[in-house]
């Protein structure tokens, strides 16, 4: 596994973003984004937590481990304060809470914080915002409608570990669906061979910061502080990416979800076997890829030595 640092940069033009980032499908960290807009200073968590407090929220348990499927149901309701108090008491727990769509909730907060201009698209008007208490792990995953991502931190630190989708079955992505079942805090080389040759760009994000997550891109997040970010969508931008986010939602989501039920552990094991060949099979090619470069070395160091 290499592991490098994603770039930062402090200001971005529509142009830029489109021709150095967007198209090419490169993340980038924009340092302070948030700062440039009233929610730079208006959004601490006490704000949020006055303003919503009283609304009932979607909670979910991480200890529910949901073994290789999506989370769609939440565990928990409850008053948004009790949540954040968590949060801010810097309490134990594994409770978090994502994909809250705080502009339905609160329509007045979209001022504070539009769809910056370099991302806007048709999925602009959507903003999600996620929760999560100190050490929270957001295990590694690819969202489902393959959308590009805009997430920007608003309280305490997030570690996120960035993966590009090329990387996808040498990571061991289970069939019909966007997990992995592996560890990327404790790699296990000897169960998950793959994992050597994977490439992952990592960043701690602070407030105000702005992360790009391309399309497709596996992320796992680690909440170095209880904290809260809010994420902006955008169309993937390959048509291919498009197609896949698709067949995600209307076909292979649905299709897991009932083999899940009918079969369950037994449908697990299945997909783990199914991803197991097929990282078998990506390695096998890299080995393939590899070999004759080697055989060229062995063979011009033996004519080199007859000369
Ligand atoms: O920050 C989080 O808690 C999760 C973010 C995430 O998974 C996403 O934006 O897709």
């Amino acid at each position: 596994m290499k592991t490098s640092s994603i770039q930062t940069i402090h200001d971005i033009t529509p142009k830029e973003f489109k021709n150095r980032y967007l198209v090419p499908q490169k993340p980038i960290v924009i340092k302070g984004l948030a700062n440039a807009y009233p929610a730079g200073k208006k959004w601490t968590i006490d704000y949020i937590k006055d303003l919503c407090g009283s609304v009932m929220v979607d909670v979910f348990d991480n200890s529910n481990s949901n073994k290789g499927s999506a989370f769609t149901t939440p565990d928990l309701k409850m008053p948004f304060v009790e949540y954040v108090n968590t949060i801010i008491e810097n309490k134990p727990t594994t409770l978090r809470m994502f994909l809250f769509n705080m502009f339905k909730c609160k329509p007045e907060l979209r001022k504070d914080f539009p769809c910056p201009d370099f991302f806007k698209g048709i999925l602009g008007r959507i903003g999600y915002m996620f929760f999560g208490a100190k050490d929270i792990k957001v295990r590694i995953h690819q969202d489902i409608d393959m959308s590009n991502v805009l997430l920007t931190q608003f309280y305490g630190r997030k570690k996120v570990m960035l993966i590009a989708p090329e990387y996808s079955d040498l990571l061991y992505r289970l069939p019909f669906n966007t997990h992995s079942l592996i560890d990327l805090d404790n790699p296990d080389y000897e169960k998950y061979p793959g994992l050597k040759y994977i490439e992952v760009q990592e960043c701690i994000l602070e407030h105000g910061d702005s992360l790009f997550m391309p399309s497709g891109f596996w992320h796992y997040i680690t909440y170095v502080d209880g904290g809260f970010s809010v994420s902006y969508r955008k169309l993937a931008h390959s048509l291919n990416a498009k197609l896949n986010g698709l067949l995600n939602l209307v076909i292979y989501m649905p299709y897991d979800k009932v083999m899940n039920k009918l079969q369950g552990e037994k449908w697990i094991i299945k997909k783990e076997l199914m991803a197991e060949e097929r990282a078998n099979l990506a390695i096998a090619k890299l080995k393939e890829k590899e070999q004759p470069l080697e055989f060229n070395i062995i063979h011009t160091e033996k004519t080199t030595l007859a000369a």
